[in-house]
C-alpha cells in the first residue's frame, strides 16, 4: 500500500532531506519518494499496520520536523513487493 502526502513549509534541498531521515525513522514504512511538498511511502510488507496507523505515524515524524501535512491519500493498496 502507497500513501502520498502533501507538505507544507518544504522550500529546499535541505527540507527533502529532513523530511527524508524523519520517514526513514518510521518502522512501518519505507520511502519510495519525498520533493518539494510532497513525500510517498509505502508499507512494509508483513507491518502489519493500517492505512489510519501509517497516516497517523507519518504525519507525526513530518510534524516533528516542524513541516505541517495538508492532505494524505492512499494511492495504491497492492502491495508491490
Ligand atoms: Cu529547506
Amino acid at each position: 500500500m502507497k500513501q502520498e502526502f502533501e507538505i507544507s513549509g518544504m522550500s529546499c534541498g535541505h527540507c527533502v532531506k529532513a523530511v527524508r531521515s524523519a520517514l526513514d525513522g518510521v518502522d512501518e514504512v519505507s520511502v519510495v519518494e519525498v520533493s518539494i511538498g510532497g513525500a510517498t511511502v509505502e508499507l512494509k510488507a508483513g507491518a502489519g499496520a493500517d492505512a489510519d496507523s501509517v497516516r497517523r505515524a507519518v504525519t507525526s515524524a513530518i510534524e516533528d520536523e516542524g513541516y505541517a501535512v495538508v492532505t494524505s491519500r492512499t494511492v495504491s493498496t497492492v502491495d508491490e513487493a
